[in-house]
């Protein structure tokens, strides 16, 4: 069975392409899960992918990618990457190498986007690619863990 990485976008991610576009672009969540899907089987990885808008129900992802055995994390926490000590407390506690997304480059914006906690329990961050960040950090992710391309 192919080994699982879990995708996961935090608050308002569900927004992606339906409001903002100037920042986020004209992408959509659906698309957003697809481009891992097809990232991931580059790999021979299979991509699970969660959206959350509620703080818990994301550190309970977290604890389920321990729990099923997933191999890597891809976490955009959104606005909850500012925020969130429980966030990182999770990724940290589930010892499971994770990359930080962020579609916009936060380090542009206001400056509390510019800190982000989650990023700390992170092996490595991507922002300002768009939702072509994801792609990237899956191929970072596959590499980190030793997976290589199919042919
Ligand atoms: O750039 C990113 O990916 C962010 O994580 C997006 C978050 C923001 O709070 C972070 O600072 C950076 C926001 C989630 C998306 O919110 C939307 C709101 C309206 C329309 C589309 C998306």
């Amino acid at each position: 069975m192919a080994k699982t990485v879990y995708v996961l976008n935090g608050p308002n991610l569900n927004l992606l392409g339906i409001r903002e576009p100037e920042t986020y672009g004209h992408a959509t969540l659906a698309d957003v899960e697809k481009l891992c899907i097809e990232a991931a089987a580059r790999y021979g990885l299979s991509a699970d992918c969660r959206q959350s808008n509620h703080e818990g129900e994301l550190i309970d992802f977290i604890h389920e990618a321990r729990d099923k055995g997933a191999v890597g994390i891809v976490i955009n926490a959104g606005g909850y990457s500012h925020t969130s000590i429980a966030l990182h407390d999770a990724l940290v506690g589930v010892q499971i190498p994770a990359v930080e997304v962020h579609v916009s480059n936060i380090h542009a914006r206001e400056n509390f986007r510019h800190h982000s906690f989650t990023a700390r329990a992170a092996f490595a961050s991507l922002c300002g690619f768009g939702i072509d960040g994801y792609r990237l950090a899956i191929s970072g992710l596959a590499a980190k863990i030793g997976a290589t391309a199919i042919a």
